[in-house]
């Protein structure tokens, strides 16, 4: 006899309650935060995060492609046109480029990938091979990181400037688009996570699945910590 599933109101704090597994709190991403980084480490942070940038928008067209369902896809797909840009819009991967620009990298360095680190690599390729093979649901559950992403944001906003006031302040400006978009994202996907897994065993994977990417996020703060040191 399978276990009855939580209540939506249940399962959405389950999920809430993964939070401090979230990379905020890992060791290299306080060190950012708190002010602590030298310029080479957060260089070599924008170059690595690159990579996970320009892989978002692969990923969410992998979603696209094994998603049956024209009212999901019309609204998952303004995150592909929110990263490449669309009209006027430059997109996040440009805002991304100008942020290396202004923490010293060239826009040609880091569109190389010379500096990806294998760890950044294989976490991040790891997530999109998930959104290639995973059910489309699953796939969309695993972007619930993003549950805790705007405070992440909201924080770099708020002491970015002031421990780092060596970097243009229009670099900072990727953050400040994600804190609205990443909200409108979360709302989507959170409805439709919710009313998918429905049975206990369900609601069991969509938990598991949040943990696997919380992991990615997590392993690529520890290959950076492990190639440019973390000062606490
Ligand atoms: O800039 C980020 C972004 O566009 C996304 C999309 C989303 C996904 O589909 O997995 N996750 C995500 C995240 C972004 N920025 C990260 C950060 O720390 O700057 C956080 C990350 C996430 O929380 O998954």
């Amino acid at each position: 006899m399978s276990e009855p599933g939580w209540s939506e109101q249940e399962f959405e704090a389950r999920l809430r309650a993964l939070a401090p597994r979230y990379h905020i709190h890992h060791p290299f991403n306080v060190m950012l935060n708190s002010g602590r980084a030298t310029p080479e480490q957060i260089r070599g942070w924008v170059a690595n995060r690159f990579y996970y940038q320009i892989n978002i928008p692969i990923k969410d067209a992998a979603i696209l492609a094994n998603c049956p369902d024209r009212e999901v896809r019309r609204k998952w797909v303004q995150r592909i046109l929110d990263h490449d840009g669309h009209g006027d819009d430059a997109g996040g991967i440009e805002a991304w480029l100008r942020l290396a620009q202004a923490v010293g990298l060239s826009r040609a360095h880091v569109e190389s990938l010379a500096d990806v680190l294998p760890g950044v690599r294989f976490a991040v390729d790891a997530y999109v091979n998930f959104a290639r093979r995973a059910p489309w649901q699953e796939a969309v559950c695993s972007s619930l990181t993003e549950l805790f992403a705007p405070e992440i944001h909201r924080q770099r906003l708020a002491n970015w400037p002031q421990h780092y006031p060596w970097i243009e302040r229009e670099g900072l400006q990727y953050f400040q688009s994600r804190v609205g978009l990443a909200r409108r994202d979360v709302e989507h996907a959170l409805a439709l996570t919710l009313a998918h897994f429905r049975t206990r065993a369900e609601q069991q994977r969509a938990l598991d699945v949040l943990s696997f990417k919380l992991d990615v996020l997590w392993a690529m703060n520890d290959a950076l910590a492990a190639a440019y040191g973390v000062r606490t």
